[in-house]
């Protein structure tokens, strides 16, 4: 998909305001820090669309991005950042949880695992979670660059085991310096896109 517009559009921080209008969403799932934003950034090629940040948990609120008003990329709050109050962090909860009650089929979520850091207690939390509200996410491996090239499949395979993916299941190496796996990201989106698009047709024609 060719990038034509790329709009950020709100902030949201409590349920009501959440946008639901049965356009798909491209939900960026991921322990604060591991790179959502920048991965968002890249995706759509504009460096400075969702802001980025050295310091972790910067990101609070849900951030709603359009792309060629054909789908949302929304930015969601990191998880697992040390410096947050036992309250916000069942703010935070009660928010994901919503989420994705409310956005239900129309998203797809990339779970997004540091590759040098490997899936972290709270990581295969998130996997185990949205399998139970109903998400199969795609798991990308952010920042692999940081893992040497000889070590990379290895790291994968880990991340795919720790977080007890399918056997098939792939895990996308992704660097932001080079854009390695913005070309295998893009294909996933796009077959998620594909198939919601196709699904009013197809549930049609088994009435034809
Ligand atoms: N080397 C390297 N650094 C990266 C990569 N992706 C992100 N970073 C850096 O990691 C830091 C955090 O990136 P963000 O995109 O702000 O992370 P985030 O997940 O949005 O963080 P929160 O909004 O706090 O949850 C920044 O300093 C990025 O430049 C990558 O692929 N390689
Ligand atoms: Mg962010």
């Amino acid at each position: 998909m060719r990038v034509k517009s790329a709009e950020y559009l709100r902030s949201v921080v409590r349920p009501d305001d959440f946008l639901v209008d049965g356009r798909p969403q491209v939900a960026f799932v991921g322990r604060s820090n591991v790179g959502k934003s920048t991965l968002l950034n890249r995706l759509v090629g504009r460096n400075a669309l969702a802001r980025i940040s050295s310091k972790p948990g910067r990101t609070r609120a849900i951030n709603y991005f359009d792309i060629n008003s054909r789908v949302y990329f929304v930015d969601l709050p990191g998880y697992g950042y040390a410096k947050v109050s036992k309250k916000e962090r069942r703010s935070w909860a009660d928010l994901m949880a919503s989420y994705f009650e409310k956005v239900a089929e129309n998203a797809m979520v990339i779970q997004l695992v540091d590759a040098k850091v490997g899936a972290t207690e709270l990581d295969q939390q998130s996997t185990e979670y949205l399998s139970a509200v109903g998400f199969e996410p795609v798991v990308v491996a952010t920042k692999s660059d940081r893992v040497g090239k000889g070590k990379r499949q290895a790291a994968m395979s880990a991340i795919r085991r720790d977080l007890g993916l399918p056997a098939g299941a792939r895990v996308i190496p992704f660097a932001a310096p080079t854009g390695d796996g913005l070309k295998d990201i893009w294909k996933s989106i796009e077959q998620y896109l594909d198939s919601f698009e196709n699904r009013g047709s197809n549930q049609g024609s088994t009435h034809a």
